[in-house]
């Protein structure tokens, strides 16, 4: 008779505890439900959704009661705020990388630093309701009179062990309803939709720890494995004509900030966005179907994807998690033929770690923000506008000692795409979103920055003597811009395969003297190592990777991008679906069956080579 009072009792000491967990339960579904775009359909993964954050929460509550059982009403602020910011920046970063955090961007302060000018752009007023429950909690925490209560260790234990059976249903459930969803990862709006933010980041850790063990686990057997797959791949058949036509030269290696094919040749009011471009397109050989492979590491990942002919990581950038591995780069079997490797960039020389990783990558020179005259007049946005950039670069490109392969990284056209008036010089373009409408006047600007620096490259007496490769790093406007993206493009709606061509990027191999032409290959930023060094007249290829010369005659057609999607020149395969490019209506994931294993092999390989520093098992081996 004793135990129903009991019982009473303790539901009123406790009803503030579990208002609480209500409140940051449904603040960490909702926020989950409309800020981030989870693809949920149907009750059962509404439900999924729904119960996914509990877990998470009762496990926070729990661990922080065991420290705090008498002064619980600490613990519950405690898990509100702290909810309440991992929330706010996961919305934050999703808003900007279409993407969660994971334990690798955590650590990468010096980059969230830097992102401030546009996290400023990306906070909206309403994104501070995701601390609505810590306001009420401590209206309610200073009005309540049971303060004084201590939790029982039984209660706490019975919490914790209904999180944990939670979890464990949740898993069971989230794996039923997409079997391999976390053997293989291969989508983490998909893992996230199913456990929530809060678990994913934990397991996000527990992975990367995992990660961290397979380096000292990893040993020449392994690299044995690599090989042999390598060595069943189709083998570069080289065009005699193209190989060695750039033979010497310099080699100019230009890295366009968020720049997408789809602007080229468009016209704003009557005017064309890219001008320079399009014509150095016509003058050269453009790659009208070359896709970006980057992943969480943008700009970066495009210089490693060229660098090493490796993919970049699925999760984190692997120019923090992995500069100390070996790599056999690009620019390290360039300097071994006499070419002396730089960077050009206007940005802090920690920004992606790139001063740790240029020294891995065998580059003699960074030219950083240090380098040049940055103020308050040259600078918008990130920092040192392009066209000043270029033009203090053309002086440091004339002392250097020749051949050199020198890396030029613009930095203007970077979302939030701010431009000072005086530079604005296409007309406004006018769709619901801001980032596109500024988008097109950054690119315009660019645009001009190139023709300015190419002129000025001619008058340096640089231009003859060399090869000119500039690409276009990632995308600039993200999914959620579909529809202002739509109204550019006439479309009614954007589909899944537009929203996969729209990953094109431009590429455009100059080459002054020679004739070029529009190439359609399918061919992505992995491929450029092996077409730099045989144009330069360079047969070996060092170092295990997975690009292909891009003039090859026996070209594969095909594009694997970073999320496990692809494109070949007949089929797109993306969100699990396969597309087929003439009739998109057509999807039959048995077309696609074998390149998309073909697909997850290259990206699993590549993965492994890096995770296990493969790599340092190699003493300049030819691929
Ligand atoms: C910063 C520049 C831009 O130095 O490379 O970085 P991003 O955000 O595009 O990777
Ligand atoms: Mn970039």
């Amino acid at each position: 008779m004793k135990y129903i009072p009991d019982v009473r009792g303790c539901a009123r000491r406790h009803a503030l505890l579990y208002l609480a967990v209500l409140m940051i339960w449904l603040k960490t579904y909702f926020t989950h439900r409309y800020y981030f775009e989870l693809p949920v359909s149907g009750w059962y993964q509404e439900l999924i959704l729904f119960i996914s954050p509990l877990s998470s929460i009762l496990i926070m509550l729990g661990l922080s009661l065991v420290f705090l059982r008498s002064r619980w009403h600490i613990a519950i602020i405690i898990v509100s705020v702290s909810s309440g910011i991992l929330l706010l920046a996961n919305v934050l970063y999703y808003r900007f990388f279409n993407d969660f955090i994971t334990l690798p961007v955590l650590l990468r302060s010096t980059q969230i630093g830097q992102v401030w000018g546009s996290i400023a752009d990306l906070l909206r007023p309403s994104d501070f309701l995701v601390f609505a429950d810590t306001a009420a909690l401590i209206i309610l925490v200073k009005g309540g009179g049971s303060r004084r209560a201590v939790i029982r260790r039984l209660h706490i234990l019975c919490m914790l062990a209904a999180a944990v059976s939670l979890l464990l249903f949740n898993l069971d459930a989230a794996e039923k309803l997409r079997p391999g969803l976390f053997s293989r990862t291969f989508d983490r709006q998909l893992v996230v939709r199913s456990i929530g933010a809060f678990n994913y980041l934990v397991y996000d850790t527990v992975n990367s720890a995992r990660m961290k063990a397979r380096t000292v686990a990893a040993g020449s057997k392994d690299v044995a494995v690599v090989k042999a797959y390598l060595a069943s791949g189709r083998r570069d058949r080289v065009d005699p004509v193209m190989f060695g036509l750039a033979k010497g030269r310099n080699v100019f290696l230009i890295s366009l900030e968020s720049l997408q094919s789809f602007v080229l040749d468009k016209k704003i009011g009557g005017e064309e966005i890219t001008p320079f471009l399009n014509g150095l397109a016509k003058d050269s050989f453009y790659f009208d179907r070359f896709y970006h492979q980057t992943g969480h590491g943008k700009t970066s990942d495009a210089e490693f994807l060229i660098d090493t002919m490796l993919y970049p990581l699925p999760s984190g950038a692997v120019f923090f998690t992995h500069a100390q591995n070996t790599f056999h780069s690009l620019p390290k079997q360039l300097k071994e033929t006499g070419y002396y490797p730089v960077v050009l960039h206007g940005n802090n020389r920690t920004f992606w770690n790139r001063d740790q990783m240029y020294e891995t990558m065998g580059y003699e020179r960074f030219y950083s923000a240090e380098d040049y005259n940055i103020d308050e007049e040259n600078s918008v946005g990130w920092g040192l506008k392009d066209i000043p950039f270029f033009e203090q670069s053309v002086g440091k490109l004339r002392a250097l000692p020749q051949p050199f392969y020198a890396k030029l990284i613009t930095l203007t056209n970077h979302h939030p795409f701010t431009l000072k008036k005086e530079d604005r010089l296409l007309p406004p373009f006018d769709a619901n979103s801001k980032t596109l409408n500024h988008y097109f006047n950054t690119v315009r600007y660019m645009d001009e920055a190139l023709k300015d620096f190419f002129k000025a490259i001619k008058t340096a007496g640089l231009y003859d003597n060399s090869v000119f490769i500039l690409y276009g790093d990632h995308y600039g406007i993200a999914r959620k811009h579909g529809k202002a993206m739509a109204k550019f493009l006439g479309k009614e709606k954007l589909t899944a395969l537009d929203h996969e061509q729209l990953q094109r990027v431009p590429l455009i191999i100059h080459i002054p003297g020679v004739k070029g032409r529009t190439i359609s290959t399918v061919s992505g930023q992995i491929d450029l190592k092996p077409t730099i060094l045989h144009l330069l007249g360079q047969d070996s290829v060092q170092g295990l990777g997975f690009g292909h010369d891009l003039f090859a005659l026996n070209k594969q057609q095909m594009a694997v991008l970073r999320d496990g999607s692809f494109v070949t020149d007949r089929y797109v395969f993306t969100g699990n679906k396969c597309y087929s490019i003439s009739d998109e209506a057509k999807t039959d994931p048995a077309r696609c069956e074998p390149m998309r294993e073909e697909a997850q092999k290259q990206l699993k390989f590549s993965d492994k080579i890096i995770y296990g520093d493969l790599s340092r098992f190699l003493k300049h081996e030819k691929s």
